[in-house]
């Protein structure tokens, strides 16, 4: 079974194909296909690029939109996650989450992952969420992983994802929890 990804970032791309069942063939799209993600939640924008890409390419697609969500922020930089002082790097991203969180003790939060798969040829559609619970870390640590994961400490662990990497990753994190509920969905119902 051959499937595009409707993603342009590598580090999720890779993330996925650790969790999709072997006989799955995940496909990148080359070609830029330029997505407005102007959902207010991570299912919406899901659903906007799967389906955008779905459109665009005739085959199955599935999409991932994906954030953190910082609960004495109100759950931000949630949806704002990628594009948070747009132009800045992960580094001062994190330095400037790590600034605003300084004075709270309180440091819970969750990356969440919203899965769409989109088959075009039989309008068929299904989204699922996932998440995984853990705590902001007082300073940054560790360099595997991309984007928020130096700063995120999952529950149950005392390092953060940029320390543990895709080892641990791959079992309990956001996106591992979402693309197996939805691979597990597809199956099930004879999708895949
Ligand atoms: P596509 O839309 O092309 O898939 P994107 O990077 O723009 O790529 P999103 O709009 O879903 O994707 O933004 C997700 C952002 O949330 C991502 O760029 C990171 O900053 C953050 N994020 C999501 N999952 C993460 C993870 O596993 N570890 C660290 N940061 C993560």
């Amino acid at each position: 079974v051959k499937i595009y990804i409707a993603s342009k970032n590598n580090h999720k791309i890779e993330e996925i194909k650790l969790v999709v069942p072997e006989f799955v063939e995940l496909e990148t799209v080359n070609w830029e296909i330029d997505v407005e993600e102007t959902g207010e939640t991570f299912i919406e924008n899901s659903i906007i690029k799967a389906l955008e890409y779905g459109k665009e390419i005739g085959q199955p697609v599935i999409a991932d939109d994906s954030g953190l969500s910082i609960d004495v922020l109100g759950g931000f930089p949630g949806v704002m996650s990628a594009r948070y002082l747009e132009g800045a790097s992960y580094v001062e991203k994190m330095e400037s989450i790590l600034q605003l969180m300084r004075n709270y003790e309180e440091r819970s939060a969750k990356f969440v992952c919203a899965a769409t798969y989109f088959n075009p040829i039989k309008n068929f559609l299904i989204s699922v969420e996932g998440y995984v619970e853990g705590t902001i870390s007082r300073e940054i640590r560790g360099d595997k992983g991309f984007g928020y994961d130096p700063i995120f400490i999952p529950k149950g662990y005392d390092k953060t994802f940029g320390e543990l990497g895709e080892e641990v990753k791959k079992h309990i994190s956001h996106r591992s929890v979402a693309f197996k509920k939805l691979f597990e969905f597809l199956m099930k119902v004879g999708e895949i």
